[in-house]
């Protein structure tokens, strides 16, 4: 299907936050109760509509595991936003969230959307971080903010359409030039809409993860989302 533009995004955020979820929601429509934990990445795509126009999310799960942290790391190349999780039960997954934003400003463009997500706004009862703190974090580090329910589905459509929007925007505006891509050796195009896998991606994998059935289950799944992005 044709698209105007291709905005990759990066899910980012402790393990068990649920980022997979999230995605799953977004893309399939179902909740997935048990904890599947990801190895290295995960990859979706869907298609939306903004101002009239079709836009592709090429969306990119990683592995929130400590373990992973130097794979997901090369991942954030070419993201146009980045959806930063975490779990308002756990306030460990909120204390972290400086970290994790060091490490987005770091590696990815400085133009990058980031939307800060508080995610299980389903279990209330089980809350440990206000509403009010995620929001005055996101004040003061620029960020957008929402609370969501990959269980319930709310705010899950909101949370990444309105970071397409806002992207968007900066195209409009011309923040994000989008004709001026770097041509990479093999040809293919690198800008803020467009991406790539790649062997470093596999080297870095290799060096990360000793474990053996681990890393066979992560070269399978950098092969099946090459695979999937070659088809995008
Ligand atoms: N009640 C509730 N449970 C959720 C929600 N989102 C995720 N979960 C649960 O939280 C657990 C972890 O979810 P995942 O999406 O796998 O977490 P993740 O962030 O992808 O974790 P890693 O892949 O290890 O980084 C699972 O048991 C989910 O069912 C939610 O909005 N509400
Ligand atoms: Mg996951």
């Amino acid at each position: 299907m044709a698209y105007a533009y291709l905005f990759k995004y990066i899910i980012i955020g402790d393990t068990g936050v649920g980022k997979s979820c999230l995605l799953l929601q977004f893309t399939d429509k179902r909740f997935q109760p048990v904890h599947d934990l990801t190895i290295g990445v995960e990859f979706g795509a869907r298609m939306i509509t903004i101002d009239g126009k079709q836009i592709k999310l090429q969306i990119w799960d990683t592995a929130g595991q400590e373990s992973f942290r130097s794979i997901t790391r090369s991942y954030y190349r070419g993201a146009a936003g980045a959806l930063l999780v975490y779990d308002i039960t756990r306030r460990d997954t909120f204390n972290h969230l400086t970290t994790w934003l060091e490490d987005a400003r770091q590696h990815s463009n400085s133009n990058m959307v980031i939307m800060l997500i508080g995610n299980k706004s389903d279990l209330e009862s089980r809350r440990e971080v206000k509403k009010e703190e995620g929001e005055a974090f996101a004040r003061e580090h620029g960020l957008i903010f929402m609370e969501t329910s990959a269980k319930t589905a709310s705010n899950v459509e909101e949370a990444f359409i309105n970071t397409a929007k806002e992207i968007y925007e900066k195209i409009q505006e011309g923040v994000f030039d989008i004709n001026n891509e770097k041509r990479l050796k093999n040809g293919r195009k690198l800008s803020c809409c467009y991406t790539t896998t790649t062997d470093a991606s596999i080297s870095a994998l290799r060096t990360q993860v000793k474990d053996r059935g681990l890393w066979r289950r992560s070269i399978y799944a950098v092969a099946r989302n090459q695979r999937q992005l070659n088809g995008t």
